[in-house]
């Protein structure tokens, strides 16, 4: 089925100007460049006002956003940033894009992820706080659940396509997508190539490749070298996008500052650890309704996903041990009061599996085939790289087992050649969200609260960017601690904390400052 015939015709709006029509990308069956105002799954009145209600919902669990819309709203800081934004286009994603436009920011909105778009959430953004499906007044978003890869990378397309070319004056980056564009079609008019799908290696290098073929043919030479030279900066929200960015810093070419919101403590706190404690249990308990507590469970990695997912099963009175590599980690363990064990001494009794590790190849094959029946498997950890897929993959190609599945995200793997499931037979093993994030395949992701605190720091970057971004250079820093604390600060009377004020003398006494920071950089959380 094509896209055309599964989304809305595209909706009435001036298209981009000067520009003759555009030819249509891959397979998309959508003009380069699309002109429309906005891409979704379903525009119906009753997928809006969903929207919008989760949306209300959201930000009344979202304390900093609130804040600072009422401490900025009469002044609009943002006024006259262009911001592109490329983050799951979430309900919490939503009262981020509707903040930044509060503060007086224009704003467009595509994905990072072909999945994670929540589609009520991106109709309830088009439509905006006052407008309906027939008189949208809110945000241009090109995003729906379940693009292809073509479609992922249009979409990107379209929110850097600001009307007459003008091109975005700051980023919202996840992952360093649109970042990446940006450098890599710059960089490819620098250097005076022209690009071709022949020279992506995999699939999607290939569609990116021939994005930038097409731009290069109606666009020409100059298209990404001036949409970067007008961007003022980009914050980036997650390690995979720093990590890039660093990359581009060491090699010289990042082309405008950047600002590392994931190394914000007020970030990655609530990312790692209270999101991973509310969302495991949940997800566990959405997919198999077994009691945890008595259950035996291991939780490889003991770092802060980790720490936050012991202490969801912890709360559900679970028997929880640990398996570390790093001895700080495996005393921090102990000092939890809990056993650490290596996964191989223990794989035969235990109930529940958890990887936490970010690293590849912990839970393998041959540790599944030696499981109690009924075991739970799950990764928390890196995206897909945690549990070996692949070899039960293989050994199912080999009839050494078979894959049912229960519902989606849940599947029972039944082993045929071992003796120790019912009857003397075969054993089996529930491998959840295919050995994917379980909090993101089984339930929804990071709620609210935790997601306040990350955007919090997106916004208060997007603000210092548009504000003064020549005094940053071309380089990448996270932000000052006493804008972490602010963060923090914002967050406070929701849950009606009490903070208590430095006198004078005990300032000097600590050697801080009455209004902080309280902390040296080197201090550890
Ligand atoms: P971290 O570095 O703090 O912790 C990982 C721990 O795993 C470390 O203590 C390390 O010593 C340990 N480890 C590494 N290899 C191991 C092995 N073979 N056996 C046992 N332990 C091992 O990292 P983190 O912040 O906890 O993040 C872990 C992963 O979770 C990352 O891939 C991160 O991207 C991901 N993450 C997932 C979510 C989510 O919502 N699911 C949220 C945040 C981060
Ligand atoms: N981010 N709003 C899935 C989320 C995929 C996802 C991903 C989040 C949020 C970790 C961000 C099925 C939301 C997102 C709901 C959902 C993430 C990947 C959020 C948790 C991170 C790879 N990474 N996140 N809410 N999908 O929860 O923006 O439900």
């Amino acid at each position: 089925m094509s896209i055309a015939s599964r989304l809305p015709a595209s909706p009435s709006g001036k298209a981009s100007s000067s520009h003759p029509v555009s030819r249509s990308f891959l397979d998309t069956n959508l003009p380069l460049f699309d002109g429309s105002p906005y891409r979704v799954a379903d525009f119906s009145p009753k997928t809006i006002r969903f929207g919008r209600k989760e949306l209300e919902l959201a930000l009344h669990e979202m304390p900093g956003l609130q804040s600072l819309r009422k401490q900025y709203g009469g002044n609009k800081p943002l006024a006259g940033a262009r911001i592109t934004g490329s983050l799951h286009m979430t309900v919490q994603t939503g009262v981020l894009i509707e903040t930044l436009t509060a503060l007086g920011a224009e704003v467009r909105w595509t994905s990072c992820n072909i999945f994670s778009t929540q589609d009520h959430a991106a109709a309830a953004v088009v439509a905006g706080p006052t407008g309906t499906a027939d008189k949208p007044s809110g945000t241009p978003v090109f995003a729906w659940k379940g693009e292809t890869l073509a479609e992922y990378w249009w979409c990107t397309l379209q929110a850097l396509a600001w009307p007459d070319d003008e091109g975005p004056t700051l980023l919202v980056d996840d992952g360093g997508d649109v970042t990446g564009l940006v450098h890599l079609g710059a960089d490819l008019e620098a250097r005076g190539v022209l690009p071709d799908a022949s020279m992506g290696s995999h699939e999607e290098e290939k569609v990116v490749h021939a994005l930038l073929r097409d731009v290069r043919e109606e666009r020409g030479d100059q298209y990404f070298t001036r949409m970067a030279a007008r961007i003022r900066g980009v914050s980036e929200e997650t390690t995979a996008g720093i990590h890039r960015l660093n990359q581009l810093v060491k090699a010289g070419s990042l082309r405008f500052p950047a600002i590392n919101v994931n190394d914000s403590v007020t970030k990655s706190k609530f990312d790692n650890i209270y999101g991973c404690r509310h969302s495991l249990v949940d997800a566990i308990n959405r997919a198999t309704d077994v009691l945890l507590s008595g259950k035996r469970a291991l939780v490889v990695g003991y770092g802060d996903v980790g720490k936050g997912s012991v202490q969801s099963l912890v709360g559900q009175h679970a028997r929880v041990a640990v398996a570390e590599i790093d001895p700080i980690c495996a005393l921090q363990a102990c000092m939890a009061g809990l056993d650490v064990v290596r996964i191989d001494d223990v794989v035969e009794n235990t109930d529940l599996f958890v990887t936490a590790t970010g690293n590849a190849h912990i839970i393998r094959a041959e540790h599944m085939k030696r499981m109690k029946h009924n075991a739970i498997v799950c990764n928390i950890g890196h995206f897909d790289t945690e549990i070996d897929m692949a070899g039960l993959e293989a050994m199912r190609r080999r009839g050494e087992v078979e894959k049912i599945e229960i519902k989606p995200q849940v599947h029972e793997w039944k082993f045929r050649d071992t003796r120790h499931g019912p009857d003397g037979k075969g054993h089996s093993i529930l491998v959840l969200a295919e050995g994917r994030l379980v909090n993101l395949g089984c339930a929804t992701g990071h709620p609210s609260l935790v997601m306040s605190a990350s955007f919090t720091n997106q916004v208060i970057a997007q603000m210092d960017l548009h504000l003064r971004a020549e005094s940053y250079g071309r380089t990448m820093v996270t932000l000052p601690k006493h804008l972490d604390e602010h963060v923090a600060r914002l967050h406070l009377d929701a849950f009606g904390a009490k903070l208590t004020v430095l006198t004078e003398e005990q300032a000097k006494y600590i050697g801080v400052e009455v209004e902080g920071p309280y902390k040296s950089e080197q201090y550890r959380y």
